[in-house]
């Protein structure tokens, strides 16, 4: 009998505890990094101060999965019969474990992910008496706190939980989180912007087939699900929504606490936003041209006009990479297959080509090439999923995947309830020598 994604997930943390401890112990005092005022006041950017194994952003690169190009990680895992893109329950195996499950090892999770996502019916009142115009983010997050009197940690931990045990109970609240997210996202959409009968889940779908089917959405959203939950499930842990996944798991709160409080960090428009964002930036390009494709020159002044009145071009920028997004490459590599024609499709491509000149010239951003949210709301506007409002929630369903893995081994490996310090302005102009000059200065003035 094979093992279980749990045994093997089991057999890896007892083989990495010993180096976590090994380097607390023996070399705790090592200086990885220094901190400058410019960070602290800036957002940290670059500072490394956060652990984890399951994704690594190179600036140049872009993301790795477990030491994997998102290339190699869509060739590596195993596919549904007929799909060009892998389970996503395999992907959530690789995050977990390093190591690319078989046919055999991915069809145990996705079984486990089926006869865990019957949601329980007061979710589905919870999101119903929500009132109109609420945001989509909103009540996706509402739903997955409600969730949290389910939790299995919540009760062991009560009851008297072992420290070494957290990690087991995480699992199994983190199986049954996950299972669930289509089910509750796809109700969410019926339920704002179809208006009929609910579809059921069909528990003998995969995970991505289940979404596009709940969704209501033909072949071949099953694969632009599978492609979307995998590239947005992890960018390393200094991102909004994967910190705050992991800060607030590490004060024991449990999952549903954790990816709620993930889920609304997602929601701002500089982070998992920018996906609706780039949409209605479009829209309001299109509607100005009559939806007549604009010359390079016209798009180039629309820019500039919305550079000029203060605002960000959303999907553009990045606070790590320096690069083009490889997650907006692929993207785009799957709309010249799939809707090279598509009117949207043809907008977002001439912003590809004038907006990092335009950036460069601009003079402030650091990065001046797409980042995975110029692109990911085009595949969607075109196979139906028009109400943009609700990709944030898309981007939601597959970074819950990498947090997910993330607080598991958290809990697995001990860390700490994180606790950064601060200091005051005074004190920093104290480091800096600032008040000593201006006293000075007031001297010499008297
Ligand atoms: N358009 C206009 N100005 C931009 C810009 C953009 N796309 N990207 C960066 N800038 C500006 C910043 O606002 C900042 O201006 P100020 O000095 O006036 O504050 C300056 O350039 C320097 O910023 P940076 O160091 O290059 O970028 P940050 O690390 O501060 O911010 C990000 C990164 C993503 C918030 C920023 O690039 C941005 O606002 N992009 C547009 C929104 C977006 O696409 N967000 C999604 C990112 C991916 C994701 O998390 O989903």
């Amino acid at each position: 009998m094979k093992k279980t994604l749990k045994q093997t997930l089991f057999k890896k943390i007892k083989e990495h505890r010993p180096r976590t401890k090994r380097l607390l112990e023996e070399y705790g005092d090592v200086v990885v990094d220094q901190v400058t005022i410019s960070q602290i006041i800036g957002g940290m950017r670059g500072l490394k101060s956060l652990v984890t194994d399951i994704s690594y952003l190179d600036p140049e690169e872009g993301i790795r999965y477990r030491g994997f190009t998102l290339e190699e990680v869509i060739e590596g895992l195993p596919k549904p019969k007929g799909a060009d893109m892998p389970y996503v329950e395999g992907l959530f195996y690789l995050l977990l474990t390093g190591d690319f499950p078989n046919q055999e090892e991915v069809m145990q999770v996705v079984d486990e992910f089926s006869k865990r996502r019957i949601v329980p019916r007061y979710v589905y009142e919870v999101i119903d008496s929500f009132p109109c115009c609420s945001h989509p983010m909103t009540i996706f997050s509402t739903a997955i706190l409600t969730l949290s009197r389910e939790s299995v940690f919540n009760r062991q931990y009560h009851a008297g939980l072992n420290k070494k045990e957290y990690w087991d109970a995480t699992y199994e609240d983190s199986l049954n989180l996950l299972a669930k997210l289509p089910e509750i996202a796809s109700y969410i959409y019926n339920k704002l912007y179809r208006q009929g009968p609910r579809i059921q889940s069909n528990p003998n779908l995969d995970m991505g087939a289940n979404f596009a089917h709940m969704m209501g959405v033909a072949k071949p959203y099953d694969d632009v699900s599978r492609l979307h939950f995998i590239i947005h499930s992890d960018h390393e842990s200094g991102n909004v929504s994967a910190h705050t996944g992991h800060l607030v798991a590490s004060s024991l709160s449990d999952i549903y606490l954790s990816i709620s409080a993930m889920i609304n960090g997602l929601a701002g428009p500089l982070h998992g936003l920018a996906n609706q964002e780039v949409l209605r930036w479009l829209h309001e390009v299109m509607d100005k041209m009559d939806n007549r494709i604009p010359t390079k020159e016209e798009m180039t002044q629309f820019v500039w006009d919305t550079l000029n009145s203060g605002q960000v071009i959303p999907g553009f920028g990045h606070a790590v990479l320096r690069k083009t997004d490889p997650r907006y490459m692929l993207q785009r590599e799957f709309s010249l297959k799939h809707l090279p024609e598509d009117p949207i499709f043809k907008y977002a491509d001439m912003l590809y080509q004038v907006v990092p000149d335009i950036l460069m010239e601009h003079g402030k951003a650091k990065n001046p090439w797409p980042n995975v949210d110029a692109q990911s709301g085009v595949i969607q506007w075109h196979y139906g999923v028009t109400e943009y409002d609700f990709y944030t929630v898309l981007f939601g369903i597959g970074r819950s995947i990498g947090i997910c893995a993330n607080v598991i081994w958290d809990r697995a490996l001990g860390y700490p309830l994180e606790r950064p310090k601060s200091i005051t302005t005074d004190m920093l102009e104290k480091i800096a020598g600032i008040k000593k000059m201006v006293e000075t200065e007031e001297k010499t003035t008297l």
